[in-house]
């Protein structure tokens, strides 16, 4: 029997929620009239988008004043065409008085700085638990099994009898769930996952317009920058760890900005010999890596861990400031693990 975390104020008992009574716990304590934020992480991606725009959709077809709360605006153009069917809000029409519920980020480091002073009602996550996330909200699902925060939404909203009749919701789940797979391809695709997207291709949900919407969307610029990506690429460790850079001067160079480059890191790992993958983005105040693995066996968390990032087994990343970033010393710690 799955269960909820609860981290109860000092002055409030403590109860044991089941995950199945989740939203019907929650559901009439936010039903007061104040505004109900749906946050995500920064930089988000599709299962962020997917997650929070299915959950604001869902409240607001409740009639609850819901809104995805827009804490980073340099989005896809495709993932604003998902987010923009429901209402939303940015963070300088913020009120404190409210409702907050944070999706698909389980620490309070994930979400926007203004936000992290106040506290979440609910948590909807999939990444390994952490001690700074262990704090962070009064209800607490996080279900680090499963692909994406849209597959534990599917099964939250399926156990309090969703009926998958509309469309924008049904489309935002199966976007989170083919993201965070890499369309059914990365080592967390299992049965539950084909179980989650079958259920949503039967209430339907079109596989491949969904493809064709998210990744048939490339920009001359886009490929340009690609192009520039690939020239890019080192090889060490015979060719097992594949690394590539791009800088503020290639996006400006090129028109496009760093959201475009959703998906290149796992693009590396289509090199034969490769089993780690590294995307270093530089800026003149911070270095950005994205790292991910063919196989568990190479945990790209335990690296990202070290330079003070996290992340799943297969997928993790840090960030961090220039003078202390040593492309050397990130070979090292991948050596260490292939
Ligand atoms: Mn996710």
């Amino acid at each position: 029997m799955k269960t909820v975390a609860d981290n109860p104020l000092p002055h409030e008992p403590s109860s044991a929620v089941l995950f199945d009574d989740l939203l019907a716990k929650i559901l009439p304590s936010l039903n007061d009239g104040r505004p109900i934020y749906v946050v995500t992480h920064e930089r988000p991606d599709g299962d962020a988008i997917g997650s929070q725009t299915a959950l604001t959709r869902y409240l607001y077809n409740l009639h609850l004043p819901a809104f995805a709360l827009c804490t980073d605006d340099k989005i896809s153009e495709t993932l604003r065409s998902f987010l923009d069917n429901v209402p939303q809000c940015s963070l300088s029409e913020f009120t404190p008085n409210s409702h907050r519920i944070a999706v698909d980020a389980g620490d309070a480091s994930r979400v926007a700085e203004a936000l992290r002073e106040y506290p979440f009602e609910l948590v909807i996550d999939h990444h390994p638990e952490t001690a700074a996330g262990a704090v962070f909200g009064r209800y607490r699902c996080i279900q680090s099994h499963q692909s994406s925060a849209c597959e534990v939404l599917t099964d939250l909203l399926e156990a309090h009898a969703y009926l998958f009749d509309d469309p924008i919701v049904n489309d935002a789940l199966y976007l989170g769930l083919i993201s965070d797979t890499g369309n059914f391809c990365n080592t967390n695709t299992n049965a539950e996952t084909f179980r989650h997207a079958e259920r949503l291709t039967r209430a339907g949900v079109r596989p491949h317009t969904m493809v064709q919407r998210l990744y048939k969307s490339q920009t001359l610029q886009q490929l340009r920058l690609y192009e520039i990506f690939l020239s890019r690429v080192r090889l060490y460790a015979d060719g097992a760890i594949v690394f590539s850079t791009l800088t503020e001067a290639d996006y400006e160079a090129t028109g496009t900005r760093r959201t475009y480059t959703e998906g290149f890191t796992s693009r590396l790992l289509l090199l034969k010999t490769a089993k780690i993958a590294a995307f270093i983005e530089k800026t003149s105040t911070l270095v950005k890596v994205s790292l991910r693995s063919v196989d568990p066996a190479y945990p790209m968390n335990t690296v990202a861990q070290k330079w003070g990032g996290f992340g799943h087994v297969c997928a993790a990343g840090f960030k961090c400031e220039p003078n202390v970033f040593s492309e050397e010393e990130l070979v090292e710690s991948l050596r260490e693990v292939v």
